[in-house]
This record gives C-alpha cells, structure tokens and sequence, in this order.
C-alpha cells in the first residue's frame, strides 16, 4: 500500500498546488491543500476506477445495482485516503509542513444526501461492496441541496438550505455524453399494431435530461473503484427553445434534483418527491439496458443474470412498472417474458413497520408522473389479484388487503413485494415483526422471499478513520486481520483481564471525550467534565425514539438533586443531538424542551455541575465522527418493536460504549452478543408493545394518578419548570389525551432503575472497561462487510 514516500507525495502535492491553485506550499491556505489533496486522490481513484470497469466488462458477472433515494456520505477525504493507503504518508507531510491534518480535511463539505440511518446505511453498504471487491454500483440523486442545516435559535430548530455544492465538489466527474431522458406526465394512447401487439404513443409529455455525476468508491487496499452515480436534472436544449415562459420552465425542471425532502409524516402535496423517485429509476434502468447491449453485447433477455437490483425502501419501487415498460415497450417482449426477468431482477429492503411511514400514493398523482407507469401497475395489482383468487383460494377474503392497490391508493411495499423476488428486514427482530405482523398475508403466501439482513456500519470509517487512538491500541493488541476480518476483534479477549490494557483503553476514551468535549465547547460554550459519563443519544428525532424519555429522566435526576442537594449523584453529560422534520411539531417542542432543561440544569447552583445537558446543532456524519468515539453510555431507547435495526447503536458499541436500552431492533442481537451483564436492557418487550397495541392500548392515565415519580416528572412540563414564557403543555397532553402510544410512563420506572445500575456499574472501573472491551471484541458482526457478504451470496449470487 506505500505507493508513495513522504518526498513524493510532497513533489505531488507542490506539483497539484501549482496547476490546480496556482499556490505554493509556502503560501497555501487550508482550502488550496484541502483541493489539492483531493485531486491527488481523485487521480489515483480514476485510474483504479477504468481498471475496475473494464475487469467487470470481461468478467460477465453478475452485478448489484444499489438504488436508493439517499446516500448520506459525508466527508469523503479521509475514507478516500484510507482505502487508498494514502493516509499515513499524507498526514505526515502535512505535519511536517506544519499544518493539521484534520483542519484540512475539515474544508470539505459534508455531503447530506440523506436523512439518516436508511441513507448512512447506503453509504456503508458501498464502502462494503467495494472492500469486498464485489461488482456493485450506487444509484440516487444529486440533490442540489441535502438534508437541512439545523440552527438552533432560542432553542427553537430553524432550517437553512444546505449548500453542498457552493464550491465545486472534488470528488465527482460529470458525464453529459451519457445522459439519459425521462418523460413524464402526458397522455398515452395505444395502436393495435398487425400482430397483434399493442404500440404505445404519447403527447404532452414533459422531458428532462438526467446528467450523470460519478463519485468514485474506493475499495480498502484492493485496488477495486466502484461508482455512485448521482442524477442531476436538467433542460433539454431543444425544450428551452420552444418555452415561452424559459426561466420557469427551467427552474421546474431543476426543481426534481433541487433537494432531499425530510422524513416528514405526510406524502401529501409532495408531487415533486414522486418524480424525483420515477427520475431516479428511468435514468439508472435506461442505463443497465444499455450498458447491457452496448458493453456487453447481450440480449435483454439477460437482463436479470447480469444485473440485481436491491431496492432501498420502496422508494425506487417504479423501478418495477419501469423495467417492465422498456422490456415490453421499447423490446418488445410480452407481458410474461418481461414478468420473469423483472421479478428475478428486484429485491426490496424495507426499513420500517410504522405505518405512516409506508409509502402509498394518491393514484391519481402516479398517473399525472407517467400514465404508462400507472397503467403497468394496474395490471400488476390485477394479475396479482387474479393469481390469488385462483391459485390460493384460501386467501380469496384476504385480496382487499393484499390488493396493490386499495381506496385509490398505490401501497408501494405491497407493489415491491409483488415485483421482487427477495424481501428483507434489517435486523433478526424486525424481520420477524415483518413476517408476523406488517406483511403477514404476503409472508403466508410467499414465505421464500422473506429474508432478515442485520445491517451494519464500515468499521474502517466508524472505528479506523475516526478512532485512530483505539484501532491503533487493537493492531498493538492483536496485529491487524481485524481489518479485513472484523470478526477478529474477538481475538481481544485475550486481554480481558489485563489490568494495562484495560487501562490503556480507558486512556483512550479519556482522550476522545477530551477531543469531544473541545468540539461542545467552541459549539454551545458550555464546559463539560471529560470525567462525567458521557450519555449519548444522537439520532433523528422521532417519538419511537423517545428522547422525551430521556428528558423526563434529567427532570427526575434534577429534581431529585433539588429535594436532597447533598444526594450522591454520578456526574453525568447527557448529549443529544436530533433534527426534526420541519413540519413536526411535537418533535420541535422536544427540541425545545432539551434546551429549556439545559439552560436550568447547567447553571443550578444545587447542581454544581454534576449533571450538564448539552445538545448539539445540525448533527451529521462529520459530527457523528467525534461523537461515537467518546460515548461511554449508547442510549438505545425507542419503544420495542418501532426500531427496525438502528445502527447508531453499533457504531457507539464498536467505540466502546455500553448499551442502555429497549430489546428492539439491532439491540436484541447486540444483547444476545455482549451477553445480559454487559448491556443496560430495560422496559417492555415488543411482544409486550404488540399485545396492548391490538388490546387498546396500556391505561395511561391510571399509571399518572398513582406513580407519583411519574407524576412529578410530566407535572414539570406544564407546569413550567423549565421556562417562565411557556410550558410544555404540548408534550403533556400529547402523552395522556393520546393514551401514550410510546410507552413513555409504562416504560419510566424501569428507565430511573436501569440508569441507577449502570451508574453503580460505573464506579467499578475495571468493571467498566471489562464491559466496554467486551463491546468492541463482539463488534465484528456489526461491520458492514458481514451483512454485504450476506446480500452477495443469499439475495445478490454475486459468486
Ligand atoms: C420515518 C417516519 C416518518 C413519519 C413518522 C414515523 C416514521 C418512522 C420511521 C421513518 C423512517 C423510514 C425509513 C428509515 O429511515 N428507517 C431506518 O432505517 C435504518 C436503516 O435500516 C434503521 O437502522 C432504522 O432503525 C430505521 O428507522
């Protein structure tokens, strides 16, 4: 992996500085290094990239094509660096010309093309493809503006427009000669043609042009560049011509790959999310189909033995009606031909059992993005139905509910199902949950397509990149197979009773809470102890997850504090960080509530710092970086069976952080992993949630009224403990007029009581270090090349 020394690398870079800044290393900025070590690497990875995509040519194998709505990425130019083997001799170059590494690499724009777990996981799940040398390409969308920057006002989240791409981005290369368009709307109408088959015409159509950018993805030390290709919008020069009305033309056009859309709780009035969603799919099948006949020189009819393609969500799920139209449209192939290759074709992840969060769309809005489209489902939904009522005649009272579509609505996880050949869940309990709650009909009738893939997290950016200090003490530890064998970690048990190298690890964490606690300084000004236990629940905010429960938790410590100010108490820095989709208010209003508790914990005079509360702004993926490392407590507490997997549950466990949480999702398997005493598990089980779910419900009020603890922690909400302007009456009512469908008080006590253990853990330090050792060595199954080794042989065959 050394292709360069220190003396080349430097020539290079003075080399790059000149041609591509006009700078000089004597005279640089952090912005000129930053580019011109992007352009270093960037080279390297174009070249790899042509090797990789002629041996896949020659190869004639089977590919993954990865859809997906989003790819959260983030910064690139450190992974870049480390898969490449670039690091070491690049960080050392920049010391030795006095400069931090880190500060350059920090001028690099985070790309937030994601909401959150679903397009992290994309990014890993690439990152993963290409290590393993598998043939896999990414496919999404280059918003022109991401996920929202997260400003925080008077505790109050405002969101600004996110301007990744203000400067040029180094890491992709447009290609306009391999543009591809796409229709929408219009009427179709079809001509009977001599043989019978049917010729669809259109009018009114509205075209746009895709215009690909490839971004590069590097493999870790195998030479192996795979591509993300992300789709942009744009106006066809012949369109712009004939608009009257140019610029308004042109910015609705744009408009498709202007932004991400939040994860907000309604699909309605959102037209523009369903064509980004047909945009994506037209472009990425247009161009398998004619990769396939112009680079390999096969038949369409070989579509699905040389491509897989895995739907992240059912948002790409049009890929299905898509595919279908070219084969039958533009190839000619009859229904059933194009049936059979399109459904050995399709697999579908889904990411979620909240039903508000299943996709289904207004018929009429799937006609208005392309009628063809519409008509194509429709016939799915009617040969599925007609197969049901004669082949499974036991079923025949179950067709309205399994009906693709149903009350003029297309249900998109029932249409992704029927189109794919694999279904899968994220984690081992959710992919239960799936076969015996969400889509129980379709599992009775399809059990072989079921599947469970426990997601994961690349270790080499969520442990070697943003924990050099802890990947460096493993290697001393155990040499380093660990890197292309995750698993390995568990070679770590050797040292579970060596009091050094306990020791050694809790310097570890020491110093990333030092790091950590530098980044909450220059970010909020409030000055935390890096001796505190650091707390951390950092996710999007949602009321599954429950950070309410997390407050109502710091009210009861604080009010506790203030009944008995003299109370032993650990000292503690509980840090959140959360973005609320734009439109949820009871999110915003738990936003506001942390600050609120915030601004009166960490300056009571009782308190005298031993509990801080500290939430951070915009949290991302660069953050993320600084967060997982430090966290000594991964506060996994969504109500069970609501958290598909989670996988910021094992990004902190790979750090070293013990698990304080529900048995729901990934949290299940990592329990099952660490063993019960190396884990804080507490509340109801998913079982539990299930059976007072289909019962109506726990009795919330009762628990109100006779738990005074309780009581006194939601009494703080309206009664205006925590700000004199207003009270969070909001958040109360919204727990007891609406029964508590979160368990929040159902769950409260055993919450209080699990927390009290794991501080009385927390004091026997060799203890703790021996809990958070065990975390790491049984992390390997957590990285993202188990789960993607399991894609390529069970779902993909890529072998
Ligand atoms: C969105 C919404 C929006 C409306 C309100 C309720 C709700 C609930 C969930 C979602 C998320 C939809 C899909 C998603 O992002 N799922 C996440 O996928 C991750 C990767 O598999 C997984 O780790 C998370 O548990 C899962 O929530």
């Amino acid at each position: 992996m050394n292709k360069y020394t220190k003396a080349s690398f430097r020539a290079l870079l003075e080399k790059k500085l000149i041609n591509k800044r006009t700078s000089t290393l004597e005279d640089t900025s952090d912005t000129d290094l930053f580019y011109a070590i992007a352009s270093i690497v960037k080279d390297e990875m174009n070249q790899a990239n042509v090797t990789t995509k002629k041996g896949n040519i020659q190869s004639k194998k089977r590919q993954i094509n990865y859809l997906s709505m989003e790819f959260l990425i983030g910064r690139l130019i450190e992974s870049n660096l480390l898969n490449l083997g670039l690091m070491d001799v690049c960080n050392e170059v920049l010391i030795d010309l006095g400069r931090n590494p880190k500060k350059i690499y920090s001028e690099e724009n985070d790309a937030g093309l994601g909401n959150g777990g679903l397009g992290r996981l994309a990014a890993c799940f690439l990152d993963s493809i290409a290590s393993l040398g598998y043939l896999g390409n990414g496919f999404g969308i280059r918003y022109r503006y991401g996920l929202f920057e997260q400003r925080i006002i008077d505790g109050t989240q405002i969101e600004l427009p996110d301007n990744w791409l203000k400067e040029v981005y180094p890491w992709e290369v447009r290609k306009a000669d391999e543009t591809i368009t796409v229709h929408f709307g219009g009427e179709v109408y079809s001509e009977t043609m001599p043989d019978g088959r049917l010729k669809f015409h259109y009018q009114n159509q509205e075209t746009v042009l895709a215009v690909p950018y490839d971004v590069g993805v590097a493999g870790y030390d195998n030479g192996v560049v795979n591509t993300l290709r992300l789709w942009s919008a744009e106006v066809p020069d012949t369109e712009l011509t004939m608009h009257p009305n140019q610029l308004e033309y042109m910015q609705n056009v744009e408009r498709i790959s202007g932004f991400l859309y939040p994860d907000d709780s309604t699909e309605e009035g959102r037209f523009l999310r369903l064509k980004q969603q047909y945009f994506l799919v037209s472009s990425t099948i247009q161009t398998l189909i004619k990769q396939l006949k112009e680079k390999y020189n096969e038949p369409v009819t070989k579509f699905h033995e040389y491509n897989c393609i895995q739907i992240n969500d059912t948002h790409p799920t049009f890929g299905i009606p898509e595919l279908m139209r070219i084969l039958m449209d533009d190839e000619g192939l009859s229904w059933d031909e194009a049936w059979a290759i399109t459904t050995k074709t399709y697999a579908y992840t889904n990411h979620t059992i909240m039903q508000e969060a299943l996709e289904k769309w207004p018929v009429s809005q799937v006609q208005r993005v392309n009628p063809r489209i519409f008509m194509i489902i429709n016939e799915i939904n009617e040969r599925f139905c007609r197969d049901v009522y004669e082949n499974h005649p036991q079923y025949r009272d179950r067709i309205a509910d399994l009906a693709v579509i149903s009350h003029d609505l297309v249900h998109m996880s029932k249409l992704a199902i029927v189109g794919s050949f694999s279904v899968n869940g994220v984690a081992a309990l959710h992919s239960e949950i799936i076969k015996d709650y969400t889509f129980n009909d379709f599992y009775k009738l399809t059990p072989e397509k079921f599947n469970n893939k426990t997601n994961g997290i690349t270790h080499r950016r969520w442990l070697m990149a943003s924990n050099p200090k802890l990947s460096n003490l493993i290697t001393d530890a155990i040499g380093d197979q660990w890197i292309k064998s995750p698993q390995e970690l568990s070679q770590l048990m050797r040292y579970y009773n060596d009091d050094a190298f306990l020791k050694q690890l809790q310097e570890v964490k020491l110093h990333n809470k030092k790091v950590l606690k530098d980044v909450i300084y220059d970010k909020t000004g409030i000055e935390v102890d890096e001796h505190s236990v650091f707390d951390v629940q950092v996710k999007r905010l949602h009321e599954y997850k429950r950070q309410l429960l997390n407050v109502l938790h710091i009210i009861y410590l604080f009010n506790e504090i203030k009944r008995k100010p003299s109370i032993k108490v650990q000292p503690r820095t509980f840090i959140f960080g959360a973005k609320a989709a734009p439109g949820y208010h009871i999110a915003k209003e738990i936003i506001k509530l942390i600050h609120a508790v915030a601004e009166v914990v960490n300056y009571d005079k009782d308190v005298d710092g031993r509990i801080k509360v500290v939430f951070l702004e915009n949290y991302n993926v660069t953050l993320a970086e600084y967060i997982m490392p430090a966290a000594e407590i991964s506060e996994q507490i969504s109500t069970a069976s609501m958290e598909a997997s989670g996988t910021g549950n094992m990004k902190m466990m790979m750090n070293g952080a013990i698990t304080l949480g529900t048995m729901d999702g990934a949290n299940v398997e990592i329990a099952e992993l660490v063993g019960k005493e190396n884990i804080f598990i507490f509340g109801l089980s998913s079982d539990e949630v299930i059976h007072y779910q289909t019962n109506g419900g726990y009795n919330a009020s009762d628990i109100y009224h006779t738990d005074s603890r309780v009581q006194t922690s939601l009494d703080a909400l309206k009664d205006g403990q925590f700000g004199r302007d207003f009270a969070f009456q909001d958040l109360y009512f919204n727990i007891l007029k609406n029964n508590d469908p979160y368990f929040l008080l159902k769950d409260f006590n055993s919450y209080v009581d699990i927390h009290l253990t794991a501080m009385a853990t927390y004091s026997d330090e060799k203890k703790w270090n021996q809990m958070s050792l065990m975390n790491i060595l049984k992390s390997g199954k957590f990285s993202s090349d188990r789960t993607i080794h399991e894609y390529a042989t069970d779902i993909w065959k890529l072998i």
